[in-house]
């Protein structure tokens, strides 16, 4: 054969390997884009020993309601000692209503001995959680969490802690800046991001904050990024037409992307009761999805997280108990019970 011909088919026989070569690659690089597997994220907190730790971080409230758990304990349970832990619990803001449910419904199991009561009062607290899951919902690709809340409530550190519990658990997280109602209300977030190595889609102060979030969204799709969260704006719900900005932030989200899968309400712990009366504006504007209680750390009224579930349905997925990048729990009814009472 011509030395010219075999040459010539060599040549093409490269040139045909070549390209099948780059099909099945691009093929198997394709699949690195598909939905994650799972719609539940893990959000872990990695420096948390938890059961000693969380006794210490509430120690406020807990001091107050085994105080008077103690007070009953060792003596006759008197009608005094029950006054006493249906006080306690009235002002950890358990509420007055919950507070009395709780004393009868333990009173009703006619404990004898101490452990028998504190036993009896733990399950009666676990009891009144609900048993939903607490993970994040993470559907479609990327996942959305829009985070809402009043204005110092702790929404900017909490989503700096939980994208940082996100990345440290190999999950890519870019946030989005969509509160520009307040000047450099970006810059507190660019500063965590920075921190932990995430991108923040930010705007100007006062643009659209529905199109930042857009522009987040968008961005985690181009960068085929697995979550968006999205912080907002919180100045006084009575004041302005935060409800509507919020609501129509949720909306076009859920226009580009599909849905939205968590909305996350952040409540400030020592606000108490007061809380409750936020969190109802909150969930009847934006299909609240999941509360996060934070500063838990400082107050004695943590008891609020007992009334929380119980008056709005919604479950607390996580709780701050701190003002550093691992001070984000994921709430656990039982721990979080535990903590409370152990004396
Ligand atoms: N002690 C304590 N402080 C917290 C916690 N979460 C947030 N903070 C502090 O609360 C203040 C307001 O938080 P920020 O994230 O700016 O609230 P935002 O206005 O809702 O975004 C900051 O000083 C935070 O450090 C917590 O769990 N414990
Ligand atoms: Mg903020």
């Amino acid at each position: 054969m011509d030395i010219g011909i075999t040459i010539g088919i060599i040549i093409v026989a490269l040139l045909v390997g070549l390209v099948v070569l780059f099909v099945l690659r691009s093929r198997t690089s394709s699949t690195d884009t598909e939905p994650l597997d799972t719609t539940l994220l893990d959000a872990t907190p990695s420096a948390i020993a938890p059961d000693v730790e969380l006794r210490t971080r509430l120690a406020r409230t807990r001091s107050a309601i085994a105080g008077a758990l103690g007070s009953i304990l060792g003596s006759e349970t008197s009608e005094d000692g029950w006054e006493t832990l249906e006080d306690a619990l009235i002002l950890a803001d358990v509420g007055p209503a919950t507070s009395s449910e709780i004393v009868t419904a333990v009173r009703a199991r006619s404990p004898q001995t101490d452990a028998e009561v504190s036993s009896a009062l733990r399950d009666v607290l676990v009891a009144g959680f609900s048993s939903t899951d607490r993970h994040l919902c993470a559907e479609g690709r990327p996942g959305i969490i829009v985070v809402v809340g009043v204005n110092g409530a702790g929404k900017t550190t909490t989503i700096a802690k939980l994208a940082h519990q996100l990345t440290a658990n190999g999950t890519s997280v870019v946030l989005g800046a969509a509160d520009t109602f307040r000047a450099a209300g970006d810059s507190q977030l660019m500063a965590w991001g920075k921190r932990i190595g995430v991108e923040v889609v930010s705007g100007d102060q006062g643009a659209d904050p529905a199109s930042v979030a857009f522009g987040a969204v968008d961005r985690a799709k181009t960068d085929g990024v697995d979550v968006v969260i999205i912080d907002t704006a919180g100045r006084l719900h009575a004041h302005t037409n935060l409800m509507e900005e919020l609501a129509k932030i949720v909306r076009v989200v859920e226009r580009e992307s599909g849905a939205v899968g968590e909305v996350l309400l952040v409540l400030d712990g020592s606000s108490g009761q007061n809380g409750i009366v936020q969190a109802r504006a909150f969930t009847e504007a934006v299909g609240v999805t999941g509360v996060i209680i934070t500063k838990l750390d400082g107050t004695a009224k943590g008891g609020v997280a007992i009334a929380v579930e119980k008056e709005l349905g919604i479950p607390i997925k996580y709780i701050g108990v701190g003002e550093g990048i691992d001070d984000l729990i994921p709430f656990e009814p039982r721990d979080f019970v535990e903590a409370l009472t152990s004396p």
